[in-house]
């Protein structure tokens, strides 16, 4: 596994891609894209919630920003940024108690809520 000049970045992205990769299928049942199934959808937002907690530390300093998909306006809002974090860590986890014993309009609403702090940083804080 190289490291390139940008390790940082790359840490906290390679995070990103995971989460969304199992989020997707949460998402995905979520949406009727696909069946829903009990097994799966725990296994998933287990997963979901404890990649949550991981990215950040890959937030380092306002030079990462550079070629990244990480805005400078996070280290600008430091504290903002952050609560914006948390708001997800917290949604996944909920989401992770829920999975075992909701019934799925439940998860399916939960899974929204999850989304929406999804956008809510990438509208601020995440380069196109
Ligand atoms: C995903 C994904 C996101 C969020 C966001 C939700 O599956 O990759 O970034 O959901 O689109 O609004």
């Amino acid at each position: 596994c190289g490291k390139g000049p940008n390790e940082a970045a790359e840490y906290r992205e390679s995070v990103f891609k995971a989460t969304a990769w199992h989020f997707g299928t949460l998402g995905a049942m979520a949406k009727g894209e696909q069946p829903f199934d009990q097994a799966v959808f725990e296994e998933k937002a287990g997963i979901v919630a404890d990649l949550s907690r991981l990215p950040w530390e890959g937030f380092t300093d306002a030079g990462s920003a550079d070629g990244s998909h990480a805005k400078p306006a996070i280290w600008e809002n430091r504290a903002d940024f952050e609560g914006k974090a948390q708001d997800f860590q917290d949604a996944a986890a909920e989401l992770a108690e829920m999975a075992g014993g909701a019934d799925q309009q439940a998860l399916f609403a939960q899974v929204g809520k999850v989304g929406e702090t999804c956008r809510a940083c990438h509208t601020e804080y995440r380069e196109r």
